[in-house]
């Protein structure tokens, strides 16, 4: 197979010995396991069908992405309000032209684009968007989730699931039919970010909170809510996304609602509390959603949180290439802690090769090395594909190490690995 990327270790410079002139079928067989393994995505912005348009995909929808738009203004010169005043497929049309025509697509998220494109049978090398355009238009979505997944090999697809999404809560109040291969995570960002606009909110939806100097009987109905969200969806987890900065225990309000409300909630329904840290939010607001930043976070907070809340589990990420390294050394000290995915702006393939070694070497298999994050259901493709090869070029030279040693890894042993990093450990890690 070919050799890894920028940060590949290379087997030491020494005679080959009889293991390692038998290492090409080792290697092939390794790549055949990982590509094929079937994976759960534990964190993804895709929707189960019944919540029809907010279920994204298509060529727009892939190259309307957040990540591209913040790419397409390094070459743009319209003010962002023109931007935004355009329809879908005029921002489409910008983007295609600006990242793909004008340019060579070779960011990430460009060639994740194309990556899409091929493995749908499409012919990208004529770059012509109207008849990719009418490609999509001649696809059903129930058809079209089927395709993607199998590409993707995907068996699940966890959804983020917010109470106070305008547009979601009314779907969840109706009641619709679950599709069984979306799985669910409660995200609770403006509970815990934004209370004093958020309280209110739980008043009218029949809690009984105070936005001030909140008494118990705040705490609890906080819990109210949180079982009648976790029971409505049948949540596996509850998710928030934190600013670097984020500083626990403190006095403030979060830090309250974290340890009155949220903790005492996920230890009672058996439920990991999912940590997304350093995300700086609006660093540039004139881009909307594609405006956020990253910034180096203070792990000590998961130190505080692990060491004070033993019977918590926390499910982790963090953005900041910086902290890969010490949530690797945490987690060698805290069972109750399980990092996971290379996030946002460490899905690169040079942060996923080096960050999916890094967690190999500390951590052995206890983690889960990727979620694809993503917003539009075709990108499930390309975050996998392109993912699992880097977890492959890592694992065979994980294993061709070993077989230095004379330890020789049996098919099955290689697909158990494979099936922990795919969704087996972070199924044990949510058991526990
Ligand atoms: O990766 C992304 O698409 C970000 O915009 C965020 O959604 C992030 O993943 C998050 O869940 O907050
Ligand atoms: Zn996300």
């Amino acid at each position: 197979m070919a050799s890894g990327g920028v940060f590949a270790y290379r087997l030491p410079l020494m005679r080959p010995t009889r293991t390692e002139s038998s290492q090409a079928p080792l290697a092939k067989q390794i790549e055949e396991i990982v590509m094929s393994a079937p994976v759960t995505d534990i964190h993804t912005h895709l929707y189960d069908p019944a919540f029809k348009e907010l279920l994204l995909w298509g060529v727009d929808d892939l190259l309307v992405y957040h990540y591209l738009v913040s790419e397409s203004f390094r070459y743009l010169d319209l003010p962002y309000d023109r931007f935004w005043s355009l329809s879908k497929t005029a921002q489409a049309d910008l983007i295609w032209d600006a990242l793909f025509l004008q340019h060579s697509p070779v960011s990430e998220a460009c060639r994740g684009v194309l990556t899409t494109l091929h493995a749908l049978g499409l012919d990208v090398k004529k770059r012509d968007l109207p008849a990719l355009r009418r490609w999509f238009a001649s696809q059903t979505v129930d058809k079209h989730i089927t395709r993607c997944m199998e590409l993707a090999g995907l068996r699940k697809i966890f959804m983020t699931n917010s109470p106070f999404d305008d547009l979601e809560r009314p779907v969840w109040e109706k009641g619709f039919r679950r599709d069984d291969r979306f799985a669910t995570a409660l995200r609770i960002d403006p509970l815990l970010v934004s209370w004093p606009e958020t309280a209110p909110k739980l008043a009218r939806w029949g809690y009984k909170v105070e936005a001030g100097v909140p008494p118990r009987q705040t705490f609890d109905e906080v819990r109210r809510f949180l079982a009648d969200w976790t029971k409505r969806i049948g949540a596996r987890y509850v998710m928030v996304s934190l600013p670097a900065g984020f500083e626990f225990p403190t006095r403030s309000i979060t830090t309250q609602l974290i340890e009155q409300a949220v903790l005492p909630h996920c230890r009672e329904y058996g439920l990991p509390f999912a940590l997304m840290l350093g995300v700086k939010r609006a660093t540039n607001p004139q881009l909307q959603l594609a405006g956020d930043g990253v910034g180096l976070s203070n792990l000590n907070v998961l130190q505080n949180l692990c060491a004070g809340y033993p019977d918590n589990k926390f499910l982790t990420t963090v953005l900041a290439r910086e902290n890969q390294h010490e949530l690797c050394v945490l987690t060698r000290k805290f069972r109750n802690l399980h990092p996971f995915g290379c996030w946002w702006f460490t899905n690169v393939p040079c942060l996923i090769d080096e960050i999916t070694r890094l967690r190999l070497e500390l951590l052995g298999l206890s983690f889960t090395p990727q979620h694809s994050d993503a917003r539009v259901l075709d990108q499930i493709v390309y975050k996998w594909q392109h993912s699992r090869r880097l977890i492959a070029q890592a694992l065979v030279d994980k294993y061709a190490d070993l077989a230095q040693t004379g330890w020789q890894v049996s098919r099955a042993e290689i697909e158990r690995d494979v099936n922990d990093l795919f969704g087996g450990a972070f199924d044990r890690f949510c058991r526990s």
